[in-house]
């Protein structure tokens, strides 16, 4: 799935609820409820103490996560827009969503005639905008618990430029107004055994308190779900898509503590935890605690969970870590702003760099997810012969005998999304999707984080591009991975969607005389092109993946195209999808790229009403073997462990260099060894067909 066109936010896919909501419903409905809503917010916004001018909804729940649990989206719940990433500010007459590239398209569909959406990256920021258009001295809330003390801080800078303040409001006002407001997950913390952890508690502790020390930090907090999931080797499934547990962490020089809702935790979890010198104590003790922990000393395990560090060490040492991207600006509020060290998380790195286990974790389940995909695309083909009479995966042209599309049966985005959810359930260590499956016929696939509902989706078209980005959380590794296909040939209702402008520098004419076809060809050859370009990179320790960015733009920036979404995100190890610290990404992030981080490669073009295409496989990051070793750095280079195959017939391979041919050739015959014996013999003579030689 892709990745975000900018920094902090390791955002995602839409969400389930969705844009079938808004259709069934009547347009006034909608904006009657939206106007209730936003009535009742401003009668709360002018009764809070002090009052407010404005009020900042942001997207993330305490956690700064990037998915959220129903009861956690109160931006959606305000603004009815569903996608992972924005955030909403109602003043006393406006209501504006800020959200990215990604979303432009679903939030022009779902935001009510009450909201104004607001461009990232074109229109002014949320900041700029509050200080341009509210008075001196305006007061803006935001629940504190819901922002990152990054965020937070960014905003006091620029809201001091206009003597304007951010008031951190004493309760969260969206939940006052949120009626039928979903109620508390009470799913069970299970361990998460060495075996596919690959690392123990006490180790991963080890390393952490020694990275404490040496920094002169007294203890540090966690706040961010996969961090604690990772620490303590534990997961749960409390948050969609991430096996993670609604808990915070902290750790001192010698103590460690779980903030959880004790129901979540059996005797026996507890006793595991507890070997490991990890005390559990309630979810809300966390803030009366951090007070504590900002005295220094005073935050102590009970007598039953002791540990072995000393108090003479935890002396010395009286600063708190807090990370600022993931920590809550309410945590941070109770310390003394100056024995704090506002730094990355210690275990960002550690987490992202895979251990052997997790790496083997991570390659099995590419190879049970790749057959997954191998047998979705046959049975994905023989549908699309079967019900609409199309040409099929590997036929270029119409259907030689084409029949009536069938009266009786059809398939839908999400008819054929959930048989590919199928065939991954019937996977060994199969624990859920790690996203929404992207699943886009045609124009939707241009949404780039298109999410289909059942009651709107559109149906499979032979004349159609068809992209699905998806993936699984299996307990040895999560998966991502994008393929786009299309079963017939376009035809002219394809051609009509295209209009002169798109084409400044090509004879329309000759475009319109060429197949569209070609053109997807054209589109999807250049798309793969960087795809290789990026597979196939060397780079001496020390890069970063901003650096790399490009080698996946340069052949469509050849032709004046692009795309609106990073290139390459890591990947958690049965944890989140997205994962940092680093990122591959046109907008800066000085994070080198090491050996043994996952990264993915993906990039895609779309046009918008039209169609979309993006190629994705993960990635694992190796030291590599060069002839020379310039500065004595060492090399890396990255291993591809997706493995499903590339539809040739979509791709210009007369455009493709002899060493990109060749490329795709020793992975497609790759793919065939390694996915053999997932498969029966239907579907390995399929796969062997598409994984035929190709030459130019
Ligand atoms: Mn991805």
């Amino acid at each position: 799935m892709s990745s975000p066109p900018y920094n902090n936010i390791l955002a995602s896919p839409g969400t389930t609820q969705s844009l079938s909501i808004r259709k069934r419903d009547t347009h006034r409905q909608i904006d009657e409820n939206m106007a209730a809503t936003l009535s009742a917010l401003r009668s709360l916004m002018s009764s809070h103490n002090p009052p407010l001018d404005a009020l900042v909804v942001p997207s993330e729940d305490y956690h700064q996560s990037e998915y959220v649990s129903a009861r956690d989206k109160r931006r959606e719940f305000v603004s009815g827009f569903t996608g992972s990433a924005g955030v909403a500010l109602i003043t006393m007459n406006k209501a504006l969503l800020w959200t990215d590239g990604r979303y432009f398209l679903q939030a022009t569909q779902q935001l009510s005639g009450e909201w104004k959406l607001m461009r990232m990256g074109e229109d002014p920021a949320l900041d700029v905008w509050l200080v341009d258009n509210l008075p001196s001295d305006a007061a803006i809330g935001v629940d504190p618990w819901c922002v990152s003390v990054e965020t937070a801080q960014r905003w006091e800078r620029a809201f001091a430029k206009n003597q304007q303040k951010l008031v951190q409001t004493s309760t969260n006002l969206v939940d006052e107004v949120w009626k039928n407001r979903p109620s508390e997950e009470a799913n069970p913390v299970v361990v998460h055994p060495m075996e596919y952890s690959g690392r123990s508690v006490t180790d991963k502790l080890k390393d952490l308190r020694e990275k404490l020390t040496h920094a002169r930090a007294h203890g540090i907090i966690f706040t961010a779900l996969d961090e604690v999931a990772w620490l303590y080797n534990i997961r749960g499934s409390d948050v969609s898509y991430c096996p993670v547990v609604h808990a915070f962490a902290i750790v001192t020089i010698n103590s460690a503590f779980l903030y959880v809702d004790k129901r979540k935790v059996s005797s026996e979890v507890n006793s595991v935890l507890k070997e490991n010198g990890i005390e559990v104590r309630d979810y809300s003790a966390v803030s009366s605690d951090v007070v504590l922990l900002a005295s220094a000393g005073q935050l102590d395990l009970s007598s039953a969970v002791k540990g072995n560090g000393t108090k003479e060490e935890e002396n010395k040492n009286d600063f708190i870590w807090v990370d600022s991207g993931s920590c809550c600006y309410a945590l941070y509020s109770k310390l003394n702003s100056d024995k704090v060290i506002l730094q990355q998380s210690p275990v960002a790195l550690p987490k992202a760099l895979k251990n052997p286990v997790e790496m083997e974790g991570l390659k099995k389940a590419h190879i049970r997810d790749g057959a997954a995909v191998v047998q979705y695309l046959v049975w994905l083909d023989k549908q699309m012969q079967e019900i609409y009479g199309a040409a099929g995966y590997f036929v270029e042209g119409d259907g030689a005998n084409k029949k009536k599309k069938s009266e009786t049966m059809k398939l839908t985005e999400v008819t054929a999304s959930d048989k590919l959810e199928s065939f991954r359930a019937s996977k060994e260590h199969f624990r859920g999707l790690s996203f929404p499956t992207i699943s886009s016929v045609g124009p939707n696939a241009a949404i780039i984080h298109y999410s289909p509902e059942a009651e709107t989706c559109a149906d499979f078209d032979p004349e159609s591009i068809y992209l699905f980005d998806s993936g699984a959380q299996y307990l040895d590794g999560t998966t991502d991975i994008t393929r786009t296909v299309h079963f017939g040939k376009p035809s002219a209702h394809v051609k009509a969607c295209y209009t002169a402008p798109k084409f400044n520098s090509m004879d329309l004419e000759t475009w319109l005389l060429s197949s569209v076809l070609n053109y997807f060809q054209s589109i999807s050859f250049k798309v793969l092109k960087g795809h290789i370009a990026m597979d196939n990179a060397r780079f001496p320790n020390g890069t970063n993946g901003h650096s790399l960015d490009i080698l996946a733009r340069i052949p469509l920036w050849k032709d004046g195209l692009d795309y609106r979404h990073g290139t390459g995100h890591g990947i958690g190890s049965y944890l989140n999808v997205h994962e940092g610290p680093h990122l591959i990404s046109f907008r800066p992030r000085n994070v080198p790229l090491q050996a043994s981080m996952t990264v993915t490669d993906e990039p895609g073009y779309y046009e918008d009403g039209s169609f979309g295409i993006r190629l994705e496989n993960v990635l694992i990051i190796k030291e590599a073997d060069t002839k020379f070793n310039f500065g004595g750095k060492g090399y890396l280079s990255f291993e591809h462990i997706t493995w499903a195959p590339y539809q040739t017939k979509l791709i210009n391979l007369s455009l493709l260099a002899p060493d990109e041919i060749d490329w795709l050739n020793t992975y497609h015959s790759k793919c065939r060894d390694i996915l053999a014996s997932h498969l029966d013999q239907y579907e390995l003579a399929w796969l062997k067909k598409a994984t035929e030689p190709v030459s130019a």
